[in-house]
């Protein structure tokens, strides 16, 4: 329907993609408002109403609205805020754990609405609420919030009616951040993530704004350059504006076989889609981290006492971030950047077992590290930078990096945010639509009352999230095709990983999914 009064350069391309389009989700991203400041001004409300920015290094990273009024912009130097407004309070926002918690706190509240929650960074979420929209029986008749530039054009679909409930259901998850929380949000609501997070931005702060499909090339076309559509980054443009593609209507018309022998013909597709506001990622339930690690850069240091030292420190930082995720860690990897003597430096990382918490159960929540774990911890650690360092030459090195993993499963482990609340319960067996049976403590019956289209997600996301056994290595532990399960147990985990990841990739290259646009979301 939106391409056809596109231009008289309608193309191939265009009939095939706007085929694919359809509107039958609803999903709503939420955005923190100037997220750091927020947090900044809920711990300290004294903060509140005077011109904030928060800074790292020597940039403010993120200012409250009134310093935005007064002309100081996100990203700028500290120098130039100051200038533009002298009466800038400044707080320091380089120790991220407040943030974390925070965001962790929104997570939560977020799951508690939808089990399709999607984290993206520190203060953003996609969240897919298409299977509340389709249960309910109630006929919403207003929009909640702002609509964006309204067209009288009507889908027959359904889709506004589901979208206006989606708008109705955004406001009340964003009450709820706000109550409980104190924190302000801005929501999209539309049928796709890259149009919710887009529409969602068009009404700052504090307010929400829904994007019906009649709508969605307005939106898309007012972003103007291909480099404000999400996903396309610096290199991607470079690369666009070499081949003269500098407007979205360009990107749009431009022929198909041409970005192809450019991008390859994934990409060729995806942002061609993305041009005409089609986006068929799905919201992926975010996991829990394989590993929780943090690394510290410094300029040398060259004796072992110093690099117990840092480790000490860098081991607190790192425990606070595994006892707050609840899972219990059986491997330990060191991190070390060496610097030679040519001035070059070179990265090498060692990882082993750790037993310091034997006799703890995979079900207990893991505490702080007591005086004698963490010298076990320190000891080992201590062991594997002798495999990287010769001691008994001099060295050198810039970096020490600490890093936790081989965590039970995020089915039995004491996750507090996975998908398991909603499907795990005292099982009934035999239900016909079952997921196999090493996941069958998941509520079928849940399942059951879901959509078609959204229990087979469903049933996907449930296949990826790791076994539930607690052992190391399980006895039904994934094995390469082709390889001997003994001799792949005998292997380093690194190693086993790498493998696992590349059988990973072919597997995914045979079943060809597509539109997995995931990445190009993805903040750094
Ligand atoms: N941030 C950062 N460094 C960057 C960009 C962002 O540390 N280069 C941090 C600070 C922000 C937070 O990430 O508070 C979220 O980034 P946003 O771009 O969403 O900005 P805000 O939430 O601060 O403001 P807005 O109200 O515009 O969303
Ligand atoms: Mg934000």
């Amino acid at each position: 329907m939106e391409a056809e009064d596109q231009s008289d350069d309608f193309t191939y391309n265009s009939v095939a993609i706007q085929s694919s389009e359809k509107h039958d989700r609803v999903i709503i991203h939420i955005d923190i408002d100037c997220f750091y400041a927020q947090v900044e001004m809920i711990l300290n409300p004294s903060l509140r109403g005077k011109p904030l920015g928060i800074k790292q290094k020597n940039i403010v990273v993120t200012c409250n609205y009134e310093a935005r009024a007064l002309g100081v912009e996100k990203l700028m130097s500290i120098k130039t805020a100051l200038e533009k407004c002298p009466s800038l309070v400044l707080a320091n926002g380089e120790d991220l754990k407040k943030y974390r918690d925070m965001s962790e706190k929104i997570y939560q509240i977020l799951q508690s609405f939808s089990p399709f929650v999607e984290k993206l960074g520190l203060d953003e979420n996609f969240i897919d609420i298409t299977h509340k929209i389709n249960k309910s029986s109630e006929t919403t008749t207003e929009v909640s919030g702002h609509i964006f530039q309204n067209e009288d054009e009507v889908c027959t679909c359904g889709c506004n009616d589901r979208l206006k409930e989606g708008s109705v259901i955004a406001q009340e998850i964003r009450n709820q951040l706000k109550a409980e929380l104190g924190i302000t949000t801005c929501a999209g609501i539309a049928c796709n993530k890259l149009l919710a997070k887009l529409v969602g931005a068009t009404h700052k702060p504090n307010q929400q704004t829904t994007l019906f499909p009649a709508s969605s090339l307005k939106l898309i076309k007012s972003l103007k350059h291909p480099r404000n559509i999400p996903g396309i980054g610096s290199a991607m443009n470079r690369k666009l504006e070499a081949l003269g593609i500098d407007t979205i209507e360009k990107l749009q018309f431009t022929d198909l076989f041409k970005l192809i022998e450019a991008f390859g013909a994934k990409t060729a597709n995806q942002i061609q889609q993305l041009s005409f506001g089609i986006d068929d990622s799905r919201v992926k339930i975010t996991d829990k981290p394989k590993s929780i690690g943090a690394e510290d850069g410094f300029p040398t240091i060259k004796t072992e006492s110093e690099v117990r030292k840092k480790l000490k420190c860098l081991l607190d930082r790192v425990w606070e971030l595994v006892e707050k995720d609840g899972r219990r860690p059986s491997q330990v990897k060191l991190t070390v950047r060496k610097l030679h003597a040519t001035n070059h430096s070179v990265r090498e990382a060692r990882q082993t077992a750790i037993d310091f918490m034997t006799g703890v159960t995979s079900n207990v929540t893991i505490g702080p590290l007591n005086e004698n774990q963490e010298k076990k911890v320190i000891t080992t650690l201590m062991n594997l930078f002798e495999k990287v360092v010769n001691c008994d030459e001099s060295w050198q090195v810039t970096l020490l990096g600490i890093s936790f993993s081989g965590f039970p499963s995020g089915i039995e482990s004491p996750a507090k945010n996975s998908i398991n609340k909603y499907f795990t319960s005292s099982s009934r067996p035999n239900e016909p639509l079952q997921p196999p049976a090493k996941r069958s403590r998941f509520d079928e019956s849940v399942l059951q009352e879901l959509p078609p289209d959204i229990r087979q997600e469903v049933l996907e996301e449930i296949q990826q999230l790791p076994s539930s056994s607690t052992s190391q290595q399980p006895e039904d532990f994934d094995c390469p095709k082709g390889v001997d399960p003994q001799i792949f147990r005998e292997l380093p985990l690194e190693i086993q990983n790498e493998l696992l990841a590349e059988e990973k990739k072919k597997k995914q290259i045979l079943t060809k999914k597509p539109n997995n646009l995931l990445q190009y979301f993805r903040k750094v």
